[in-house]
């Protein structure tokens, strides 16, 4: 491991939030942590207390009162880096902080680098490298959703699946190998038959977790939801009702909402980000107007989830055209009736009856706004129960594992095929190497500083 540049270096961070605060913590790790406190910290002598304790007194820098500070020691390998660490929890000035950290480096350690320190436990062995990204995950969480699944990534979820994969194709792999060694004696060590099991076995698991990227991407960045339909349709009023404010203009004239809306709301912890836009109606003399409706329609193009609105009282035949248009445009869409407060809930209900995705709702009154709600999450969820099953949210994970898929499928054609046990090896080896780059089993430098570069500095 000590191969990787700087590593030998004790490295210190501030671990809060930079600016002011009631307190922030500022984080020395490495094998000089214990002594670079000590030298600051003239009360005790820190080296002899044991691990997991607490200690109050005054930093000093020579003569120079920094702060009263509590340090929290953590003897190696029982912390979060497998290192020494010494957390400084001090008074959270900037220019304290500042100092402070200043002293630090002044006593022989080094700035760190964003995200050196979890760089650090996945050196040690503390996290694989799949655990320390959704440490970061989880930093950037903002929806219960990509809590959840970052929770279920830190504590190994998503890491033992992968390793359970591994293991069984390494015994395979080992029988393989085995057979290069009586390469003359045309002998079979691995049961073929078995083998086609596994790698059926392994596809399956493999396909899980890359269709699970669909709804991961969807945990961490949200869904777009376009509102359209024609020129009072209700679609800013739809907008405001959802998200409980008087977000956008609403008029009863035509061509009230010239350009698009966006706001964000979280719905049963998924973030959905709302765009509201022009109503669509196909001869205006207004140039702005024209302009507006372009962008609809790109908004509507690019939109994960279209709702499509439109008034009871419309005419039928003109649904059933946008419908047909909706599908052919291949859209994920949802039909919302609006103001059923002015036609009638049940008349709605019986004109449009032989449709699908449908829902009736009255944006102004705010009926079945709730429903339309669940039908938004449901449309993205689609059934699919994630409480306790891993969900792939990591794009670098997601290529991985289609590699893997690759790898998989080349090995059960040069099965299907009989190719000689060598080249099979060869499939089964890239097949491995995948699977070991997601949890970190495979790594190199460059590849480690490009993962660990996107994390804060102090983490
Ligand atoms: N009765 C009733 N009126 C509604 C309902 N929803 C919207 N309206 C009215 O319909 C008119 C148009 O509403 P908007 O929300 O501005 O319609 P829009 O689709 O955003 O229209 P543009 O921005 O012009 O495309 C307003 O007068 C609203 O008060 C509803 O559920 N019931
Ligand atoms: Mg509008």
């Amino acid at each position: 491991m000590n191969q990787i540049t700087g590593w030998e270096d004790t490295i210190v961070a501030l671990a809060t939030p930079p600016g002011i605060g009631a307190i922030a913590v500022i984080r020395l790790s490495g094998s000089k942590a214990i002594f670079i406190a000590d030298r600051l910290f003239p009360s005790k002598d820190l080296s002899s207390q044991s691990s997991h304790t607490l200690h109050v007194g005054l930093l000093m820098d020579k003569e120079n009162v920094l702060d009263e500070v509590v340090l929290s020691l953590y003897k190696g390998p029982r912390s979060y880096t497998g290192e020494n660490v010494v957390e400084i929890s001090c008074h959270g000035s900037p220019f304290v902080q500042q100092q402070i950290i200043n002293a630090c480096v002044e006593k022989g350690a080094r700035l760190a680098k964003p995200g050196e320190f979890t760089q650090r436990a996945f050196l040690n062995g503390k996290l694989d490298l799949a655990q320390a990204e959704a440490v970061a995950d989880l930093i950037a969480s903002n929806t219960s959703a990509s809590q959840k699944a970052a929770m279920h990534n830190i504590r190994g979820g998503f890491s033992s699946q992968l390793k359970e994969l591994r293991e069984r194709l390494i015994r395979f792999a080992a029988l393989i190998e085995l057979e290069l060694d009586f390469s003359q004696e045309d002998v079979e060590f691995a049961d073929r038959e078995q083998f086609y099991l596994l790698i059926a076995e392994l596809t399956k698991t493999t396909q899980q977790l890359t269709n699970s990227f669909r709804l991961g991407n969807v945990i961490r960045n949200g869904v777009s939801v376009a509102i359209v339909g024609r020129p009072n349709a209700g679609k800013s009023t739809l907008l405001n009702a959802l998200l409980n404010e008087n977000r956008a203009i609403v008029s009863d004239i035509p061509g009230t909402t010239r350009d698009t809306i966006e706001e964000m709301i979280n719905i049963d912890g998924i973030l959905f980000r709302l765009i509201d836009t022009a109503g669509i109606r196909e001869h205006t003399g207004d140039v702005i107007e024209t302009a507006g409706i372009e962008r609809s329609l790109e908004k509507m193009k690019q939109a994960e989830l279209v709702l499509y609105m439109f008034d009871a009282n419309d005419d039928r035949q003109t649904i059933v055209a946008q419908k047909s248009e909706l599908e052919k445009k291949e859209l994920n869409y949802l039909l919302v009736c609006n103001k059923i407060d002015m036609a009638g809930e049940k008349n709605a209900k019986e004109k449009f009856a032989d449709f699908d995705k449908i829902i009736f709702i009255s944006a102004k009154s705010g009926l079945h706004t709730e429903t339309l709600k669940e039908r938004m999450v449901d449309s993205v969820l689609q059934g699919k129960v994630q409480v306790e099953s891993t969900v792939v949210t990591n794009a670098r994970h997601y290529h991985a594992l289609r590699e893997v898929e690759k790898s998989l499928d080349d090995i059960k054609m040069g099965l299907d095929n009989k190719i000689p046990s060598d080249l099979l090896a060869l499939d089964i080896r890239r097949c491995l190497h995948y699977l070991g780059e997601i949890t970190g089993e495979v790594s190199n430098e460059d590849m480690l500083d490009y993962i660990f570069s996107k994390f804060c500095i102090g983490k």
